[in-house]
C-alpha cells in the first residue's frame, strides 16, 4: 500500500470555518485518489459521543474519544480529518502525544478568525444565545478557546479563500512528504 495514514487536526471557535475547510480539503484528497475521511460534529457529537456536554470535563472526554478514533483512522492509512473546537490545549496535546507515540503523523491546523467575526456570521444563532445567556459555557463568549502557540498550520479563514487555505494545507503536507 502506497499511502500512509495521518491525522490533520482542526481547531477553531463555532462558524470559524474549520468544517468547510475540512470538507474542501476532503474532496481535494479523494479526487487525487487519497483516502479521506472527516470526523466532526455530525458524526462523532449525535453516535460515539451522544452522552457528552460542553462542560470542560466533557470537552475533555469529546477529544479523547475522538484522538483515538482518528488515531485508528490513520493507523488504517487514511488522511483522518477532524474538525471540533477543541478549546483547551492540552487535550490539543494529549491528542498530538497520542500519535506521536503510535508514530504517526499529526498536523494542527488553527482556522482562526475573531470571536467578532464568528459572532457576526453566527449561522446557527448561537452565539446570540450565549449572549443572552440561553446557552452556557459557550466557546468564546462564556467558556475559553485557548489558541494554539505553534500549529503546524495557521489559517486566518475570514481573510483566506477556501481554496487558497486547501492549497496551504496541501503543499505543507506534500513539502513534507506527508501525501
Ligand atoms: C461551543 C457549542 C456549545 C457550547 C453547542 N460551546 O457551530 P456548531 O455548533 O455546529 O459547532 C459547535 C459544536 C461544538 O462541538 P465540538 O465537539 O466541536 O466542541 S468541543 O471540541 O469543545 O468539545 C456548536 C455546538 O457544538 N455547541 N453548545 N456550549 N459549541
Amino acid at each position: 500500500l502506497k499511502q500512509k495514514g495521518l491525522t490533520i487536526w482542526f481547531t477553531g471557535l463555532s462558524a470559524s470555518g474549520k468544517s468547510t475547510v475540512a470538507s474542501a480539503l476532503e474532496q481535494h484528497l479523494l479526487h487525487r485518489g487519497i483516502n479521506a475521511y472527516r470526523l466532526d460534529g455530525d458524526n462523532i457529537r449525535f453516535g460515539l459521543n451522544k452522552n457528552l456536554g460542553f462542560s470542560p470535563e466533557d470537552r475533555n472526554e469529546n477529544i479523547r474519544r475522538i484522538a483515538e478514533v482518528s488515531k485508528l483512522f490513520a493507523d488504517s492509512a487514511t488522511v483522518a480529518i477532524t474538525s471540533f473546537i477543541s478549546p483547551y490545549r492540552i487535550d490539543r496535546d494529549s491528542a498530538r502525544n497520542l500519535h506521536q507515540e503510535a508514530g504517526i503523523p499529526f498536523v494542527e491546523v488553527f482556522a482562526d478568525v475573531p470571536v467578532s467575526v464568528a459572532e457576526q456570521r453566527d449561522p446557527k444563532g448561537l452565539y446570540k444565545k450565549a449572549r443572552a445567556g440561553e446557552i452556557k459555557e459557550f466557546t468564546g463568549i462564556s467558556a475559553p478557546y485557548e489558541a494554539p502557540e505553534h500549529p503546524e498550520i495557521h489559517i486566518r479563514t475570514d481573510l483566506t479563500p477556501i481554496a487558497k487555505a486547501v492549497q496551504q494545507i496541501t503543499t505543507y503536507l506534500e513539502d513534507n512528504k506527508l501525501i
